[in-house]
């Protein structure tokens, strides 16, 4: 057991928290897009089977929004909290984009209601698709919201601290601070990629049992699709995250590369270890490339961590947690780009069981791509809660009971994901596609 400090277990909880609802919110952002555009192209082109996979999707979608909606609400809670001091601060700065995240939440729960029940009650099909364009919004928009909320906290602008009080507030100028535009869109294009691998492995995995009913091809060609559009843009935006954190936030790149000395034509470094005396050993380095990352110029300088104090540099490890995520980018652009490639050039069939199986692996690397993502963010902006006016450990409760909620916490994370595992199966085994088609008179 490790000693009890209130700071360590805020932290601990605060991530956990974060961590599992990062894999409810990524879904609930990314999958309404799918729903709209599989519903789109079965009106479009007549397709029934499209429209069925929208349906389906759309029944799955709410199970997973009512966890999101649980844990989103666990970390509001642990907010004030958890984090008093912080709040104290920060809170005149983000209650609007908090607010705004509810609203746009309630927003998208009315329409989606409304979506659900009114399948086939329309003259005109399309009239029905309508109903999905405010839940596609405001699934999108919450995650906006909120993002802007950790993208305040890692470049503070807007707001004028003096002793640790707030003398000059602009919420619009805190809300669209410089980290937003990235951090926004990184966000949501990872949440778009990653949604469509989880479906895509769904299909996979029904062509892998050998089901070959042409309702889990086309699902497979959508949603293989999508993940190779967003697998680009997600990549592109990266690179600009990159140069956004080399100008407000080097010291988190330099960490991320191990990059100790200020120097122009820095490489890029993937992997290896640092031994004791700080030199990088084993590791993979291709040249330039971080400053290609940092400026889009293989001569450009790239500041290095010597240039900040130790006792505000980020811990070192964010370096592994950056590269995990860049590999499982690569896997993911790869394997989507292949699919999309061999469809176009007709070489692709379900027979192909290792592309199929590379596919069914993406789903839980996209995740994990997710996580490091969000892990090497946070952890690289240790030691500060909010960058350069408040250290996390200042912004922490003093409460002794941190380690039991931390406890209570995780048990119930393991009930709300063992039952929302549980009951998708249910829900999907007891009413099979097959069924479903013959129920609605399709083939
Ligand atoms: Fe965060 C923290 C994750 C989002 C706020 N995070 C944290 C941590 C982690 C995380 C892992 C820990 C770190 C350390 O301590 O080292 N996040 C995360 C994720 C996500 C997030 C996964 C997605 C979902 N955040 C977020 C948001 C916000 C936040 C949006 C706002 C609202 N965080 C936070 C806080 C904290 C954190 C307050 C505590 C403090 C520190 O700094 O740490
Ligand atoms: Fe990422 C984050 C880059 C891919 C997810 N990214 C991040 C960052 C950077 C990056 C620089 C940091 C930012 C800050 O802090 O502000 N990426 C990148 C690149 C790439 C990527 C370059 C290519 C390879 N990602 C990716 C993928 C995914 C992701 C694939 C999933 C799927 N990220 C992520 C997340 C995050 C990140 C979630 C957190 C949030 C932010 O933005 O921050």
């Amino acid at each position: 057991m490790m000693e009890y400090d209130p700071v360590i277990y805020s932290r601990i909880l605060t991530g956990v928290t974060l961590g599992f609802h990062a894999i409810f919110a990524t879904i609930g952002v990314g999958i309404p897009l799918l729903i709209a555009l599989a519903e789109w192209i079965g009106i479009k082109r007549n397709d029934e089977h499209y429209r069925l996979l929208a349906r389906r999707w759309a029944r799955g979608f709410v199970i997973t929004v009512a966890v999101g909606v649980v844990t989103g609400t666990a970390i509001g809670l642990q907010l004030s909290l958890l984090w008093p001091s912080f709040m104290e601060v920060a809170g005149h700065a983000i209650s609007l984009p908090m607010f705004m995240e509810t609203f746009a939440f309630f927003f998208e729960a009315i329409f989606l209601g409304i979506y659900l029940y009114t399948w086939d009650r329309f003259k005109k099909k399309i009239h029905h698709w309508l109903l999905v364009i405010p839940v596609v919004i405001g699934a999108s928009a919450s995650g906006f919201f909120i993002t802007t909320v950790n993208a305040f906290m890692n470049s503070p602008y807007g707001i004028t601290v003096e002793n640790g009080v707030i003398t000059n507030i602009n919420p619009l100028a805190a809300m669209f601070n410089p980290a937003t535009p990235t951090k926004v869109a990184h966000v949501l294009s990872s949440a778009y990629l990653t949604s469509a691998f989880i479906l895509a492995a769904i299909a996979a995995i029904y062509l892998l049992r050998g089901n070959q009913h042409v309702y889990h091809k086309k699902a497979l060609h959508l949603t293989m699709t999508v993940a190779c559009v967003f697998a680009i843009v997600t990549a592109l935006i990266g690179d600009l995250s990159g140069k956004y954190l080399a100008e407000y936030q080097p010291e988190k790149l330099a960490a991320a590369e191990w990059h100790f000395e200020t120097t122009t034509e820095a490489p890029l470094i993937l992997g290896g270890i640092l031994t004791e005396d700080g030199e990088i050993a084993y590791a993979l380095e291709l040249p330039y490339a971080l400053s290609i990352l940092a400026h889009g110029d293989p001569g450009a300088e790239v500041i290095g961590l010597e240039e900040f104090p130790e006792e505000d540099l980020p811990p070192m490890i964010v370096h592994y947690l950056f590269d995990l995520m860049v590999i499982s980018g690569i896997f993911l652009a790869a394997v989507s780009m292949l699919f999309v490639i061999m469809r176009l050039r007709k070489k692709w069939n379900e027979h192909n069981k290792p592309l199929l199986w590379a596919i069914l692996a993406g789903a839980p690397i996209a995740l994990f791509a997710i996580e490091m993502g969000w892990f090497f963010a946070e952890i690289g902006r240790q030691p500060w809660i909010l960058n350069g006016f408040m250290r996390t450990a200042e912004g922490a409760t003093t409460s002794q009971h941190v380690d039991l909620m931390l406890y209570l916490f995780i048990l119930l994370y393991l009930v709300l994901a063992v039952s929302c595992v549980t009951v998708l199966r249910k829900m999907f085994k007891s009413n099979p596609v097959e069924q479903e088609l013959l129920d609605r008179g399709i083939e």
